[in-house]
């Protein structure tokens, strides 16, 4: 029997929105991934569709958990990070990153902090410059476009090219990024796709674009592939894979169905 692995994921409660942590642990289940967690914050809903939306940060349970954890010799064989409510949590996690990881356990980094250009509700410059060092040392990288021209300080474009994408990848790179997976790439109206850097080479892969977009889709992409990958998959690999499922999801999902995608019923396109 080939031994399970246990990655721990740290990222918010939407208690409603299909993102986050409702999103990870199942998916990341299906891969047959033990998801161990530690919420960053505990919200009524995401923010992207909701206005009055509660937030209980819990940040200053991290240091308790961690100690517990350390003292009972707990550990990962990788950590993935999506949604930091609060930018004094990278120290605490990078506590984790330094000691509770079995040696070659990879860190995942999706930034999620911006989209279409924006930053989320709640996130300022010095988020940024949080994220933008605290990414430093990650085995993957996994932002959007947007995010990518956040933590590298190039403008964000709506049209580009691969040059674009290209000096984004190398910038993340520069921060001391392993690889990136630049998400939402489209050079042509009917193709959406990834660019993967390792800082030498370029691959990147594409889907049919869907004529809709959907909230939540960063969060299953960044589940898949940490999911994928911890199974053994190789990084090119799960993001193609993650790439497929989140059409594969977007396409189950009713138009008026307006605050996350319906992944649940095609789990099954994801276990062994
Ligand atoms: O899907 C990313 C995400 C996660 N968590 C919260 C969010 C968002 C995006 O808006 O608001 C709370």
């Amino acid at each position: 029997m080939k031994a399970q692995k246990r990655i721990l994921t740290v990222q918010d409660i939407s208690c409603v929105g299909q993102c986050s942590l409702t999103v990870a642990l199942p998916i990341l289940s299906a891969c047959g991934v033990e998801a161990a967690v530690i919420p960053s914050a505990v919200l009524s809903t995401h923010t992207g569709n909701w206005t009055g939306f509660t937030f209980r940060d819990l940040t200053d349970d991290i240091p308790e958990i961690t100690r517990h954890w350390n003292d009972n010799g707990i550990d990962f064989d990788g950590i993935y990070t999506g949604y930091i409510g609060n930018a004094r949590q990278f120290d605490m996690i990078n506590v984790i990153r330094e000691k509770l990881l079995r040696p070659g356990a990879p860190v995942i980094i999706d930034p999620a902090m911006a989209d279409l250009g924006r930053l989320y509700y709640g996130f300022d410059e010095a988020f940024v410059a949080g994220m933008r060092k605290f990414i430093n040392g990650a085995d993957y990288a996994l932002p959007n476009i947007t995010e990518a021209a956040f933590l590298t300080g190039l403008d964000y474009r709506e049209s580009y090219d691969e040059k674009y994408i290209e000096k984004l990848a190398a910038e993340t790179i520069a921060l001391g990024v392993k690889n990136v997976i630049i998400t939402g790439v489209s050079f042509e109206p009917t193709k959406l796709g990834i660019c993967v850097c390792d800082g030498k080479s370029i691959i990147y892969h594409f889907e049919d674009k869907l004529e809709m977009s959907c909230h939540g889709t960063g969060d299953v992409y960044a589940s898949v592939f940490t999911g994928k990958l911890i199974s053994g998959m190789s990084a090119l690999e799960s993001g193609k894979a993650a790439a497929v499922f989140t059409r594969n999801a977007m396409l189950n999902t009713p138009a008026e169905h307006n605050y996350g995608v319906n992944f649940e019923s095609i789990l099954g396109e994801l276990t062994l």
